[in-house]
């Protein structure tokens, strides 16, 4: 027995058929799942334009893009809070090239650190880019589309500013002075913790998404206050777990989280380490890799996401994000490697 095996050479391409504007009816908005940033975009989306939200994270991401991008009645794609890594912004730009030669209307909203190359390339095939570093998603969606949204939709785009910490942005803080303060704050922490304790209930996401476009308060929406509750008594356990489990490297303060979300428990491990970087991550068993949630001190000077974009990319992962907030996704045997040389890149 001699070639059993075929070898294919031939590169994956993307094909997508051709079909009258008039067949194409379908609005779609992928957005950011983990956040209340990610989910009020798509709700104040829904609100200005109808159709259909698909929530992803960023390991799911550019599989959902393709999927959503094959379906041939989409007539406008609005992608939101997702910010795209070295790994992905190629693929990126060709599957949207693809898709504007279809005459699809494509809209792309965030606030990550973007490749200038990537922006240009966007743009060249007519990808309509709202994107500012300094103002969170949702406020960036609110001031584009405001003509097209009620006036609640301020209190939804302040409380989104408040969970991205850029309430004290120019549109971010004007928004939020038109509210108090303190019924903002309670507010966007109720929607944080009730969206942080449903990551794996897809469909209490999507009826978040609804509420919230239909001009709801977070506080109105059924049982958030006691899920909350809930959700705050376990922080309170992840406290004690992370003084307890907590390890250090000269430059950042790390653990290793097996029962909650790595996001939940990184600013603890930020703050009680008493370093500038703090570093959580949890395996997802079924994926072989680690999911990593990094945070910067107010003192950090270094852009972390950019950082974590190069050093996570050369590891075969993925990452990237904000100075002070930011993520990866590490292949499991790298993980000791990646906080070995993140640590290293810190003395600089
Ligand atoms: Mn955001």
């Amino acid at each position: 027995m001699v070639a059993t095996k075929k070898i294919k050479t031939v590169k994956k391409k993307i094909v997508i058929k051709v079909k009258s504007n008039l067949q194409r009816t379908k609005v779609i908005c992928i957005s950011h799942k983990e956040d209340a940033d990610g989910i009020s975009s798509a709700a104040l989306i829904k609100q200005a334009f109808g159709g259909v939200s698909i929530l992803v994270d960023y390991p799911g991401q550019m599989e959902t893009i393709k999927q959503v991008c094959s379906d041939d009645k989409l007539k406008s794609l609005f992608i939101c809070d997702l910010g795209l890594s070295k790994k992905n912004q190629d693929e990126f730009v060709d599957i949207l090239t693809v898709l504007k030669k279809n005459h699809v209307t494509v809209t792309y909203i965030d606030h990550h650190d973007i490749d200038p190359k990537i922006t240009s390339q966007l743009e060249k095939i007519k990808v309509k880019m709202i994107h500012d570093i300094n103002e969170c998603t949702t406020v960036q969606v609110y001031n584009a589309f405001k003509s097209k949204l009620s006036e609640h939709a301020s209190f939804v785009a302040a409380c989104a500013a408040i969970t991205d910490y850029m309430e004290d942005r120019p549109i971010g803080s004007k928004l939020l002075q038109i509210y108090d303060r303190q019924f903002a704050l309670i507010n966007a922490t109720v929607l944080t913790y009730n969206i942080v304790g449903h990551q794996k209930d897809p469909d209490y996401l999507l009826y978040l998404v609804d509420e919230l476009s239909e001009s709801k308060f977070p506080h109105e929406i059924p049982n958030t206050f006691e899920f909350a509750q809930i959700q705050v008594e376990k922080l309170a356990q992840i406290i004690a777990k992370v003084k307890v489990g907590m390890k250090t490297m000269k430059n950042i303060g790390y653990m290793e989280i097996m029962d909650s979300g790595a996001s939940g428990a990184v600013n603890f491990v930020l703050g009680l380490s008493g370093k500038d970087v703090g570093v959580a991550y949890k395996e997802r068993v079924d994926h072989g890799i680690y999911a990593v949630s990094v945070r910067g001190s107010r003192s950090c000077k270094i852009h972390l996401g950019k950082i974590v974009n190069l050093l996570a990319t050369e590891l075969g992962g993925s990452g990237g994000g904000h100075d002070k907030a930011c993520g990866a996704v590490i292949p499991k045997p790298k993980i000791q490697i990646f906080l070995k040389e993140f640590n290293k890149k810190l003395n600089q």
